[in-house]
């Protein structure tokens, strides 16, 4: 039993949920610009290991993700971003980030739509948008465009989705 579970969270395939907010909530991120290297530091650091950002969203207090993990445990490639944006937004100061975050392997194909349909609706449901189609820092688009959400996805009090997510 253990050794299976161990054989399955080392799988490259596995897919990871993750919640990552930043320090006492502050709202670090605020121009396009923030939001790009964030992008732009996940993407990286998960092609380097042949992981794939699936699913995202990000807001200026905290962001969800859904990653494949690749080669290395994504727990790694976690702490590789956030010493990234570290970099970028606090060359000399403390973390922006808080130290502990929230992970959820998802199991299954329902799993993963729950998942991805809450990525996508969180910016509505922290109020920041009316539309997830108005949120231009997620993937919600990209799912648009493959065909899986009409651009009308989400409207507002009319979509019921489970599980908190963690934030
Ligand atoms: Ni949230």
């Amino acid at each position: 039993m253990v050794k299976y579970r161990r054989a399955f969270t080392d799988n490259p395939d596995q897919l990871y949920f993750l919640t990552i907010v930043t320090r006492e909530r502050r709202r670090y991120f605020t121009t396009r610009d923030h939001y790009a290297a964030l992008y732009r530091a996940w993407t990286a650091k998960l092609k380097n290991v042949d992981g794939d950002l699936e699913a995202f969203v990000f807001m200026p207090d905290h962001q969800h993700v859904v990653v494949k993990q690749g080669t290395i445990s994504f727990s790694k490639t976690v702490g590789a971003v956030k010493r990234e944006l570290n970099k970028i937004l606090s060359p000399k100061g403390k973390s922006i980030w808080q130290e502990r975050y929230w992970e959820h392997m998802i199991k299954n194909d329902d799993d993963y739509r729950l998942h991805v349909d809450y990525i996508h609706w969180n910016p509505v449901k922290h109020g920041h948008v009316n539309s997830s189609d108005d949120w231009p820092y997620s993937s919600f688009q990209s799912y648009v465009d493959r065909g899986i959400y009409t651009c009308d996805w989400f409207v507002k009090d009319d979509v019921v989705v489970p599980g908190s997510g963690g934030e």
